[in-house]
């Protein structure tokens, strides 16, 4: 599908964010990791929050730069939870927006695994529902660890949350 882009005039040069590693905590305590493979695709790991220990790789996304240093990401998960951040990386902050399906904020464990695993599973418990209403989390968070892994690397997100060595997500930079 081609999107048509709204914000033509903008620059749509997005090295400031393609490659960029970050784990970043939501005002609500709720830690994230996310690796921006490249300009359509992301790597994840939730850390702690009320699905703590889910991650997943090769999610396709939508990825605008809205401004010097602000890009949007947003796309909906086989769950049925959809997501929008908005990324200041240079700024290290964040603010996202997540639409979680009534499901999930009943029974948030169903989804903690690594999801490439449990696709039929997700697809499953999505068309079972109850979808509404709807769980809106819109936080902001701090980029507490930021570095450039560059594109395409299979290597930033590849295990499971807790078999990460001791300390990994408590580094800053
Ligand atoms: C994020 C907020 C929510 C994020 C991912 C999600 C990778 C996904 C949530 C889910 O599917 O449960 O910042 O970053």
């Amino acid at each position: 599908m081609t999107t048509s882009n709204p914000l033509a005039t903008v620059d749509q040069d997005l090295t400031g964010v393609v490659g960029k590693h970050l784990i970043y905590t939501y005002d609500n305590g709720w830690q994230y990791e996310m690796y921006v493979r490249n300009a359509t695709t992301i790597d994840y790991r939730i850390h702690h929050g009320m699905v703590g220990g889910r991650w997943v790789t090769g999610q396709e996304v939508d990825l605008v730069r809205l401004g010097t240093d602000d890009y949007k990401i947003s796309w909906t998960e086989p769950t049925g939870t959809s997501v929008s951040v908005t990324a200041q990386p240079a700024r290290r902050r964040l603010h996202a927006v997540i639409f979680f399906p009534q499901w999930i904020q009943q029974h948030p464990d169903r989804t903690v695994c690594y999801q490439n695993e449990h696709l039929k599973e997700m697809a499953t418990y999505r068309d079972h529902g109850p979808t509404y209403p709807i769980y809106v989390v819109s936080e902001s968070a701090d980029i507490t660890y930021l570095e450039d892994c560059g594109p395409d690397d299979d290597t930033v997100i590849a295990c499971d949350p807790k078999d990460l060595p001791a300390g990994y997500t408590a580094r800053t930079n």
